[in-house]
């Protein structure tokens, strides 16, 4: 059943970047990717300050006639709601009432695949819920499933504070232990080395659809808010033939739940460790600059904003008008301009990340001990062997690979020949 969701719009008078009018749109994407129908939308002046219902008297009035009148079955807030709050709204109301938090802690539940992932956004939950908990929202959410009810809120864990808190502790331990497996796999491929470009962007940018262009992954791409959660890589061949993996992941959005990204650290590690980072725009999406500028503010909060990077500007097939594509063509810096749904200049991305990237690879032309056989594997599984000759003095090796591993051929080659560029 699709519940019939009002979305309140807090509106402050002094807001800059995102207008109330964007937050609705906004809220009304999230509304649908819960599953939910919104149908009305209501803006709540936030002056004067009301502090039992954070929207004063007659808002609430108003809110509560439509909910009556439209059989609205729930009530969302674009800002996020205290615990005394949320109880008298709904008393007020006489429907569940939650706040976008909520609501994208709901979507991460849906969509959560992965035991990692899983747990991540059960303990923002709990940690989210906890201070909460007094609510009517309790019994309310217990009348039948539907959105927020998604995960812990089924349970009678919900009415018992301590029974949580023991929940939230084991969870960080089951973490620890999932975490712990994640960093010894991710060791062991670092001890591979591959160079590890990550994906970055808003939510519904197109980095999955890019993701799938590049290295013929099948990752799931939809139009709708946060269809990625898991982080998934695939390793690839650049036009040079060089070794590369790909990786995609989360998207972001502006303020998202600061406990989320704590949540997810771990699987953004991929992004914390990459080499290069590939920021996906969509810029067929009129907010697309406030976007950018929230990306770079979640890839502060990662410790990222210094990693080199190549803007993507991506859904240019949506461009109908040429001065749009020569004003985005006429930007400085790293910039790439493609459409990965029609496949438009994927070559001209792939030069750059090689150009990016060669910094990170170099040409060896060495003679090896015969007995290192070892560091001849090494250069085939992680770059590009062009000459292997078994000579009277050692293994002749032409190769183009990481900086790193150019380091540890040097040493060991013998001859006057040995040469690293
Ligand atoms: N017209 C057009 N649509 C595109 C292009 N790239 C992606 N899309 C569409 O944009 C929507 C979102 O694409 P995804 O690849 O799922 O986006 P994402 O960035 O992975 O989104 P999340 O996983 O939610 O963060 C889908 O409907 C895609 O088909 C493009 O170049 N042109
Ligand atoms: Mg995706």
């Amino acid at each position: 059943m699709v519940e019939k969701v009002l979305v309140a719009v807090i509106d402050f008078k002094d807001r800059s970047a995102w207008s109330a009018a964007d937050m609705a749109g906004e809220m009304q994407e999230l509304v649908r990717a819960c599953g939910g129908d919104p149908v009305t939308v209501v803006y709540c002046p936030a002056d004067p300050p009301t502090p039992a219902t954070l929207i004063h008297k007659g808002k609430v009035e108003e809110i509560s006639g439509l909910v009556r009148d439209q059989s609205i079955q729930m009530v969302v807030f674009s800002e996020e709601l205290k615990g005394h709050h949320q109880r008298n709204l709904e008393e007020a109301f006489l429907v569940k009432t939650l706040d976008r938090t909520t609501l994208i802690l709901d979507i991460f539940a849906r969509r959560a695949k992965s035991q990692e992932g899983k747990l991540q956004v059960e303990l923002a939950q709990l940690e989210y819920r906890l201070p909460r908990l007094a609510g009517n929202y309790e019994q309310l959410s217990r009348q039948g499933g539907g959105i927020g009810t998604l995960g812990p809120g089924e349970t009678k864990l919900e009415s018992d504070r301590r029974r949580i808190e023991q929940r939230i502790d084991r969870l960080r331990k089951e973490l620890q232990d999932v975490t712990r497996v994640r960093e010894v796999k991710r060791k062991r491929r670092e001890g591979r080395y591959v160079p590890l470009v990550s994906l970055v962007g808003y939510t519904n940018a197109g980095k999955s659809t890019l993701l799938n262009a590049l290295t013929g992954a099948d990752q799931l791409t939809r139009n709708g808010l946060f269809t990625t959660l898991d982080s998934v890589a695939r390793q690839c061949l650049l036009p040079n033939r060089q070794k590369v993996v790909f990786s995609d992941t989360v998207g972001f959005m502006h303020a998202l739940p600061h406990r989320l990204i704590e949540a997810f650290k771990a699987t953004l590690e991929e992004v914390r460790s990459a080499d290069l980072l590939l920021h996906v725009i969509d810029v067929s999406n009129p907010h697309y600059h406030k976007f950018k500028l929230s990306v770079d503010e979640v890839l502060g909060q990662l410790d990222c904003l210094d990693k080199p990077t190549v803007l993507v500007f991506n859904k240019i097939d949506l461009l109908h008008d040429p001065a749009d594509l020569e004003a985005l063509r006429a930007r400085s810096g790293n910039t790439v301009l493609v459409s990965a749904s029609e496949r438009m200049n994927l070559e001209g991305l792939l030069e750059k990340v090689e150009l990016q990237l060669a910094d990170l690879i170099v040409t060896v032309d060495v003679v090896l001990p015969a007995t290192r056989m070892d560091l001849v594997s090494l250069a085939y599984a992680q770059g590009d062997v062009v000459l292997e000759e078994y000579l009277p003095e050692g293994i002749h090796l032409q190769a183009h690979v990481p900086r790193h591993l150019a380091g540890r051929l040097s040493p060991v080659a013998t001859g006057s020949g040995a040469t690293v560029e």
